[in-house]
């Protein structure tokens, strides 16, 4: 074992192959979690269950750690202000509460002359009421959503007094884009000018929950390099370091539009494992605990499918796969509805 502990605050499915990669390179790994049945201590070297806001136990994981990341953007940005008083947090702190909030993800992203959907903020069910131009939309939670949580499409006027949401939380209503297909772009920034761009993902989902994701994503060529560009300029401007993924989407025009940048190992990036010589959780590891940087090269053109709630089950039972195909159990112990339970990537 190499010297380097991590700390990993998280303790789903990206926090697993996270610790993943970094056995791989011999560095050890912590997991903190509020939930006791998080699935990544079946893969961790040391996993502490405990609430973020308890700062005894917060700080003796810290003190066992050289470094600390996280796997969920959704980990109070108090927590993490605290912990990288006693040690480094990457990606930092600020950077995470940016882009965890909507509305100020949107207004970075637009200043960098980047486009996204048209937005605006909502503060009560009356702002809506004038916004018909935004219309069919989507509100949104300014904060803490995921796979589609704590998001209500909109289609049009009279949908908006059938609306039953609390407004405290605060919102922004999206309009839609016509939209065509809609790719990410996973990079992993080390330094100025220093990064790993993997190659655009086509990436389709199902009730706003990604359920496919391959490689090459049929786009043409100026989306390609355009999606990459805008993802570079977007991690050189926040100074990230680790991996980070940018969502886009492509209107029927053939229009680039940033969706949302997710300041993490990403899902549509879990064929990485297989399909390139260094995954995105690797990378992210090399990144944060400033290990080598080794020139990305794609190994094969890859599939993988998200298997949700029941999907997983068939595969519990070990059906013999082929030798192209990697199936993940996240062995989280509750199945549910919607819920990512595995995946299976198959090389083409
Ligand atoms: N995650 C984080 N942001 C989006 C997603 N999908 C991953 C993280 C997190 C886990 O999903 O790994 O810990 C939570 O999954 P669940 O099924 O417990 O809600």
């Amino acid at each position: 074992m190499s010297e380097i502990t991590i700390g990993i605050l998280g303790g789903g499915q990206l926090g697993s192959m996270l610790s993943v990669a970094a056995r791989k390179l011999n560095i050890k790994t912590i997991i903190y979690c509020d939930d006791q049945n998080a699935p990544a201590q079946n893969f961790c070297d040391e996993f502490m269950h405990g609430s973020y806001d308890d700062k005894e136990k917060i700080y003796a994981f810290a003190n066992k750690v050289q470094i600390i990341t996280y796997e969920f953007e959704n980990i109070p940005f108090e927590a993490l202000n605290e912990l990288n008083k006693l040690k480094t947090v990457l990606p930092r702190p600020s950077v995470n509460r940016l882009i965890q909030h909507r509305l100020a993800e949107k207004d970075f992203i637009n200043k960098l002359n980047i486009r996204t959907t048209r937005y605006v903020h909502i503060e009560n069910k009356d702002d809506l009421l004038p916004l018909e131009d935004f219309l069919p939309g989507i509100l949104k939670t300014t904060t803490m959503g995921y796979d589609g949580k704590g998001q209500y499409p909109i289609k049009n006027i009279s949908a908006i007094n059938a609306l039953n949401i609390d407004f405290n939380n605060g919102y922004i209503l999206e309009k839609l884009v016509k939209l065509k297909k809609e790719i990410s772009v996973i990079i992993t920034r080390f330094n100025n000018n220093k990064y790993e761009v993997y190659e655009p993902i086509e990436n389709t989902h199902e009730d706003q929950i990604l359920i496919h994701s391959k490689i090459p994503a049929e786009i043409n060529e100026k989306l390609f390099h355009q999606s990459k560009e805008w993802a570079i300029s977007i991690a050189e401007e926040l100074k990230y370091i680790g991996t980070l993924c940018v969502e886009f989407f492509i209107d029927r025009n053939d229009n680039l539009y940033v969706n949302e940048i997710a300041p993490r190992v990403h899902n549509s990036g879990h064929l990485t494992i297989n399909a390139y010589n260094v995954s995105q959780f690797e990378n992210h590891i090399r990144a944060v605990c400033s290990l080598e940087q080794i020139p990305l090269k794609k190994i094969s053109n890859a599939e993988m499918i998200n298997l949700i709630g029941n999907q997983i089950i068939p595969y519990r039972e070990k059906p013999k796969l082929a030798t192209n195909q990697f199936f993940f159990d996240y062995l989280k112990k509750d199945i549910k509805k919607k819920r990512k339970m595995g995946h299976l990537t198959t090389l083409k």
